[in-house]
C-alpha cells in the first residue's frame, strides 16, 4: 500500500510541525538522491466517488505522483480503490475544461468560445437577475452532486430559490432512505451502518458488493466472508458477489417483494423471529403477521422462480444466526417504481430478526454532537418549493430532480426558466434523455460546473471549469458513523489552466448578485478555521491527520443503558406504517407483479464496474486501460440461438424504437434468459472527450421508460425492454 504506517506517522510529524510553524504545508527534501527531487506529502480527501476515502498524496517537484489510503481514514484504512488510485489521471486529463466557455450558435450544438472569468460570471448574474424579474427567484433551480454542491445550495437558498434536487436522492437512495425513516425514524446512513465485520449471515438484494466499490464497505465484506458468515445473494446475475455466496438466488427480476414477504411469512409462523425485541421496540405486529399468511413460499416460488424449499432454506439460516444478520439496505434502491414498500420489506425483515442497533447487523449512530456553526440565514422564499408543492408525500429534503424537469417543460405549478448544474451529468444520471432535453431547451439559462466537458455541459449556456479534487479545499465534512468524525479536503497541488474551486466559484457570483454577505470568507479555508475555532478543534491537527472522531460517542449497539430511540409516529419500529396508513398508501407493503418482456425481447439491467464511477471515470486514462467500453451480458444459450458469440458487436433497441451505440457482447452463463445486462455511464456524446466519445452503450439512452414510486417521487428504472441485434 506504498506507506507503512510508521512512514505515514513521519511525515503527519513534520506536516504538523511546519503547519505548527505557521509556514504551511510546503514540502520535504528527499534526501540523499541525484538529482534532488522535492517531494512532498499532503492528506486529503478523494472524490473520484462519493465515499469521501482519505488519502495520501505524493507530490514530486509539482507534480502528483501516487496516492495512497490515509491509515488514520475510517473510509479508506491505508487502501484506495482502483479510481482513487487513478485520480492523477483526472487531474492530468489533456481533456479537462480549461477556461470559461460560452456558448455560440444554437443549444446542444456544442459550440462555444472561451470567455473570462469576469465576463462569464456577469452574464449568468444578468441572466438570472432576469429570470427573477421576470418570474420570481424561484424560478431557477440548481442540481447538485458532490462537494461542491453545497456552496451553490447556499447561493440559490440566498437568491431567494427553495429549488434544489440531486439525482442520489431521486435516481438512487431516495426510496430506501424512506422505507427505513417510515421503518425506524432514520435512514441506514451513508456510509452504510453496517456492520459486516461482526455478521453471521448477510444478505444482498442486488447491492453487488465488489462490483459497487465502496472501499470500507468492501473491506468488511471481505471481513465477513474471511469469518465464515453465510451469504445469501438474490440477483438476476451471477454477481462478483454471488460468486462469493453459499446461496444465489437468480430471482426473476422485479420480484424481490414477493420472496421479502414470503420469509416474512416464515419468519413468523416459523417462529424465528426475536420476539423479546419485536414486543419491546416494535408497533404493528399482529397486522403483520395477518397480512403475510398470504405470502407463503409456495406462492412466491410462482412469482420469483425460486423453489419454495430454498426459500425455506435461506430465511431460516438467517433466523438461526439472528440477530447478528445484516440484511444489506442496498443504495441504488430505484428500480421497479415500488421501491419505498420494498425497501420497508427489507426494513421489516431487519427488525423482524433484531438486527437494528445488534452487533453483525445495522449498527447504531453515535449520539454526539457539535455546536452549531451560525451563518447569515437566508431570506425566507416567496413561494413553496417544487417539492413541497409535487404529489409525492414522501419526497424527501434533497429533492427530486424529475419534479424540476416536469415543472420546468409543464411551467406548472411554477416557470422554472433556470439551472445550475453543479458536478451531475443530468443527460446520462435521469431516465429518459429526451425528457431533459426538452426541458433544457425551455430555459433561458443553463449553466455547468465541472471538470470535464461531458454531456450535459456540452449543452449548457456558460460551462464554468472547477478545479479537481487534488487541487482545492473544501469545507468539514462532518459523519456520522460509530463516532463523529471530521474532515477537510486540502489543496495538493495548485489549480491547473483557469480553474478555480466551488467556494471562489460560488463566491465570485454572489459579488455580482449582491449576496457578498453570504459568503463572508475570502476562502474556504479561511471558514474551515473559523468552524475549528466555534467547534474548538485545533485545525492543524485537522490538516495533519485529514480525519478526527470527536469523542462522547454511545455504544454503537443495543444495551439495557443505552436504549435505541426511533424517531417514528409512534416512537417505535412501525411495522405497519401509520404514516403511510394517514397519507392514503398500504401501511404495509402489498406485493404487484412487474410487467415482463415479450418474446424476443430481454429487460435491460445495469450495475458498476468496479474500476469505475458512473460517467465521471469513462474519460480516464489510467482506468479506461483497465476498462475501455461496456459489454452487453447476454445469457450463453440465448446468444446461441441469435447466432452471437462473445466479442460481435451488437445494437439494442428498445421498446420506443430507440436504438444504442454498439456494443460489445458477453455471452454468459452468469445471467437469466430475460434479462441483459451493461455496466452504466457509458457511450458520452461529448467529442471532447477523447476516450469516452461513443465508447460502448449508455444503459441511460435506453431508459425512455421509468416507474415513478408515488411515495417519494423516485423513478425506477429496470422497466425498459431491449431486442438485440448484430450490428450491420
Ligand atoms: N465502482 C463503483 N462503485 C460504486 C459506484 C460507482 O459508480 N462505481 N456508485 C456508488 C453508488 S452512488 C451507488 S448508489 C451504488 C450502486 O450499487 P448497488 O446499490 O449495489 O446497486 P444495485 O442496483 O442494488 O445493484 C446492481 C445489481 O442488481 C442486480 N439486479 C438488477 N435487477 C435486479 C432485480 O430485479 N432484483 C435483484 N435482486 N437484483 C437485481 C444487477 O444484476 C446488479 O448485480 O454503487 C456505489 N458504488
Ligand atoms: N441509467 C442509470 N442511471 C443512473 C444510475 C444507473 O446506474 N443507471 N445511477 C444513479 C445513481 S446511483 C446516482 S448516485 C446518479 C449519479 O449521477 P451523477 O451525479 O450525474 O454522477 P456522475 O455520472 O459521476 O456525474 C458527475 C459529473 O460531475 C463531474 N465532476 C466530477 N468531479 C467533479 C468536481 O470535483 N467538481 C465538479 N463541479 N464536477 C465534477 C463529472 O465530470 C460529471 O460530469 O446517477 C443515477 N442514474
Ligand atoms: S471508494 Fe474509491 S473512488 Fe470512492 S472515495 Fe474511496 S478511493 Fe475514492
Ligand atoms: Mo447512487
Amino acid at each position: 500500500m506504498g506507506i507503512t504506517r510508521r512512514d505515514f506517522l513521519k511525515y503527519t510529524a513534520v506536516t504538523a510541525a511546519v503547519l505548527g510553524s505557521g509556514t504551511g504545508l510546503k514540502s520535504i527534501m528527499a534526501m540523499g538522491s541525484k538529482p534532488r527531487l522535492l517531494t512532498s506529502y499532503t492528506l486529503t480527501n478523494c472524490e473520484m466517488c462519493y465515499w469521501k476515502c482519505g488519502v495520501t498524496a505524493k507530490v514530486v517537484d509539482g507534480k502528483v505522483v501516487k496516492l495512497d489510503g490515509n491509515p488514520l481514514h475510517p473510509n479508506s484504512r491505508g487502501k484506495l480503490c482502483a479510481r482513487g488510485n487513478a485520480g492523477i489521471g483526472l487531474l492530468y486529463d489533456e481533456d479537462r475544461l480549461k477556461s470559461p466557455l460560452i456558448s455560440v450558435g444554437k443549444r446542444g450544438e456544442g459550440k462555444f468560445r472561451k470567455a473570462s472569468w469576469e465576463e462569464a460570471l456577469s452574464y449568468i448574474a444578468e441572466k438570472m437577475e432576469t429570470i427573477k424579474k421576470n418570474y420570481g427567484p424561484e424560478s431557477v433551480a440548481l442540481f447538485a452532486h458532490g462537494s461542491s454542491g453545497q456552496y451553490f445550495g447556499r447561493l440559490i437558498h440566498a437568491f431567494g430559490s427553495p429549488n434544489v434536487a440531486q439525482p442520489s436522492f431521486a435516481q438512487c437512495r431516495g426510496p430506501r432512505d424512506v422505507g427505513y425513516e417510515l421503518t425506524f425514524g432514520e435512514n441506514p446512513g451513508g456510509p452504510e451502518r453496517v456492520d459486516m465485520g461482526k455478521s453471521k449471515a448477510v444478505v444482498l438484494f442486488g447491492t453487488h458488493l465488489g462490483e459497487n466499490m465502496h472501499n470500507s464497505q468492501v473491506q468488511d465484506f471481505a471481513e465477513a466472508l474471511g469469518n465464515r458468515a453465510k451469504l445469501i445473494v438474490i440477483d438476476p446475475r451471477y454477481s462478483l458477489a454471488a460468486g462469493k455466496a453459499d446461496y444465489w438466488l437468480p430471482i426473476r427480476p422485479g420480484s424481490d417483494m414477493a420472496l421479502m414477504l414470503a420469509w416474512i411469512n416464515i419468519l413468523i409462523t416459523e417462529n424465528l423471529y426475536d420476539k423479546e425485541y419485536i414486543d419491546s421496540y416494535s408497533a404493528g405486529f399482529k397486522e403483520l403477521a395477518v397480512h403475510v399468511a398470504q405470502y407463503t413460499p409456495e406462492w412466491a416460488e410462482k412469482e420469483t422462480e425460486i423453489p419454495a424449499s430454498l426459500i425455506a432454506e435461506t430465511v431460516r439460516e438467517l433466523g438461526k444466526n439472528k440477530p447478528a444478520v445484516c440484511v444489506h439496505p442496498g443504495r441504488h434502491a430505484t428500480w421497479y417504481g415500488n421501491d419505498v414498500q420494498r425497501s420497508r420489506c427489507l426494513a421489516l425483515i431487519t427488525a423482524l430478526l433484531g438486527a437494528w442497533g445488534r452487533e453483525g447487523g445495522i449498527f447504531l449512530a453515535t449520539n454526539a454532537s457539535l455546536p452549531e456553526f451560525e451563518e447569515k440565514e437566508y431570506p425566507e422564499p416567496a413561494k413553496e418549493s417544487l417539492i413541497a408543492l409535487c404529489p409525492y408525500p414522501f419526497a424527501g429534503a434533497e429533492g427530486v430532480t424529475n419534479v424540476i424537469r416536469d415543472a420546468t417543460i409543464s411551467g406548472k405549478p411554477y416557470p422554472v426558466k433556470g439551472w445550475i448544474v453543479v458536478g451531475t451529468n443530468l443527460l446520462k444520471a435521469m431516465p429518459d434523455q429526451k425528457a431533459t432535453m426538452n426541458a433544457i431547451n425551455q430555459l433561458d439559462l443553463i449553466v455547468s460546473v465541472d471538470v470535464m466537458p461531458y454531456d450535459t455541459a456540452m449543452v449548457s449556456d456558460v460551462v464554468l471549469p472547477e478545479c479537481t479534487y487534488l487541487e482545492r479545499f473544501d469545507d468539514i465534512t462532518v459523519s456520522r458513523g460509530r463516532s463523529l468524525g471530521l474532515e477537510i479536503r486540502r489543496t495538493v497541488v495548485k489549480p491547473m489552466y483557469e480553474s478555480r474551486d466551488g467556494y471562489t466559484i460560488a463566491r465570485e457570483l454572489s459579488k455580482k448578485l449582491n449576496l457578498a454577505d453570504y459568503f463572508p470568507w475570502a476562502t474556504v479555508e479561511e471558514k474551515i478555521k473559523a468552524r475549528c475555532g466555534v467547534w474548538n478543534i485545533d485545525y492543524n491537527e485537522l490538516s495533519a491527520k485529514g480525519f478526527i472522531s470527536m469523542p462522547g460517542s454511545a455504544a454503537p449497539y443495543i444495551s439495557p443503558d443505552n436504549q435505541p430511540v426511533f424517531n417514528t409516529a409512534s416512537g417505535k419500529i412501525e411495522l405497519y406504517s401509520s404514516e403511510l396508513k394517514n397519507k392514503g398508501f398500504d401501511p404495509l407493503p402489498i406485493y404487484s407483479p412487474v410487467d415482463q418482456p415479450k418474446e424476443g425481447s430481454f429487460r435491460l439491467l445495469y450495475g458498476r464496474s468496479p474500476v469505475h464511477t458512473f460517467c465521471r471515470t469513462t474519460n480516464n486514462k489510467i482506468l479506461t486501460e483497465l476498462f475501455r467500453e461496456n459489454e452487453v451480458w447476454i445469457n450463453a444459450g440465448k446468444a446461441r440461438s441469435l447466432g452471437l458469440r462473445s466479442g460481435d458487436y451488437v445494437v439494442l433497441q428498445n421498446q420506443d424504437g430507440v436504438k444504442s451505440h454498439r456494443i460489445k457482447v458477453k455471452a454468459t452463463q452468469r445471467i437469466r434468459e430475460d434479462c441483459v445486462y451493461m455496466v452504466h455511464g457509458f457511450c458520452s456524446e461529448s467529442k471532447e472527450l477523447g476516450r469516452a466519445y461513443h465508447k460502448g452503450a449508455s444503459d441511460q439512452g435506453l431508459i425512455t421508460k421509468y416507474a415513478v414510486d408515488p411515495i417519494c417521487g423516485s423513478t425506477g428504472m429496470r422497466v425498459n425492454f431491449v431486442t438485440v441485434a448484430r450490428e450491420v
